[in-house]
């Protein structure tokens, strides 16, 4: 695997710095027009085997299952707080799952369960948070939006818009810094592709050719704020074009696609070419978060997606025309995928709440 030149490297010889120069070219490294995919011709020729279609099958139905319970967790009260369901979305984190190596981190915002689930969480531990008990994953003390599992590569859960694209470069940074190969997997929405902050994280990322690939998740609307009232360039993927980060667009409810562009976009990350904008085209179902009336859309409009475009749907007839599933190992499947949730609902509501001493640690890092 190509390496980023020595010379640029971020080294730990030369750390007072912290800026590693850009003295390779622009040109190099199969670094096309900005707004191109470098690595468009590269599709892959053979889709991926049975045992992986039937996994991400299952790891989407997972994260769908959980989110409508937690959906229903919360009617009941028993989830305080924002509470924002990733439903619709599910093929974005089990795609680009796939394309984790061990050690390489994701970071998103506050729709963030599903991430969650697919970097390999505890379900109990997620919905155990949700309801705010001591085994929460944050000890009940962060909720929905603040969950953070370092061994799961897992950087949260961040509820201020925008504001893991910088963090998340800081994460490429020290992969740059170490050496270490590893890329940063780097979420946001269409709504936080409006932020400032982005920006300046897209020129220092291209300007230190960090392994950071960004993931837009287009969902259409932020809050109640279609992309078409919010946006002068709609097409996300462009957003890198003054600074020379190509970008490709991906349908985002086709879990393949997904993986698929993914993989090149990981790679080039990985190999030390920079940064890579992927905009995934999804929808959301659900409300932005569960006070949400959605009354800036129709019914019509959420129920034609539902029936056209659904992820988990067009895996399965996917799956179907390639004569991968019976029924017997679909039922199994959405047996096993039930008991995990319902365990995982039986543990959140039963399992006790903090101790109210808990509310003074973990505020200050330990010297
Ligand atoms: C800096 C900042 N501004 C505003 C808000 C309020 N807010 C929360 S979510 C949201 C919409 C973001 O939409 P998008 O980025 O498209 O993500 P989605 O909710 O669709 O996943 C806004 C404006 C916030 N949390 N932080
Ligand atoms: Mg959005």
């Amino acid at each position: 695997m190509a390496r980023a030149p020595a010379n640029r490297a971020p080294t730990k010889a030369a750390p007072k710095s912290a800026t590693p120069k850009a003295s390779t070219p622009k040109a190099a490294a199969g670094k096309s027009a900005a707004g191109k995919s470098a690595v468009n011709g590269a599709v892959a020729a053979k889709g991926p085997d049975k045992a992986k279609l039937l996994d991400w099958y299952r790891n989407m139905l997972l994260i769908r299952r959980f989110e409508e319970r937690a959906g229903q967790l919360y009617g009941m009260g028993l989830i305080g707080g924002f509470c924002h369901l990733y439903i619709g979305q599910e093929a974005i984190a089990v795609g680009m799952q796939a394309v984790k190596k061990p050690g390489d981190q994701v970071i998103t915002g506050y729709r963030d369960h599903g991430h969650m689930l697919a970097a390999g969480m505890d379900p109990k531990e997620v919905m155990a948070e949700l309801t705010g008990r001591a085994a929460g994953s944050a000890h009940g003390k962060g909720g929905s939006m603040h969950m953070f599992d370092v061994a799961a590569g897992f950087f949260g859960g961040h509820g201020i818009v925008g504001a893991q694209v910088p963090l998340g470069c800081g994460l490429a940074f020290a992969n740059r810094y170490r050496d270490n190969g590893q890329v940063s997997f780097t979420y946001f929405g269409d709504g936080a592709a409006n932020q400032g902050q982005v920006y300046e994280a897209f020129n220092m990322a291209e300007l230190w050719k960090l392994p950071v690939v960004f993931v837009v998740e287009n969902n259409q609307y932020a809050m109640g704020t279609s992309v078409e009232r919010s946006s002068s360039e709609t097409h996300l993927y462009k957003r890198g074009v003054s600074f020379n980060i190509p970008g490709e667009e991906v349908d985002g409810m086709d879990v393949q696609a997904v993986a698929e562009a993914g993989a090149k976009a990981a790679e080039y990350a990985r190999t030390g070419k920079g940064p890579f904008i992927l905009e995934m085209k999804t929808y959301r179902y659900r409300g932005h978060s569960m006070s949400d009336p959605a009354k800036y859309r129709t019914r019509e409009e959420v129920d034609a997606v539902r029936k056209t475009r659904d992820p988990i749907d067009h895996l399965r007839e996917k799956m179907e025309q390639l004569g991968y599933t019976d029924e017997e190992a679909m039922k199994r499947i959405d047996s096993d995928v039930k008991k995990i949730v319902a365990d995982a609902a039986e543990f959140a509501r039963t399992a006790p709440e903090p101790d109210p001493a808990e509310l003074y640690t973990d505020i200050y890092a330990k010297a």
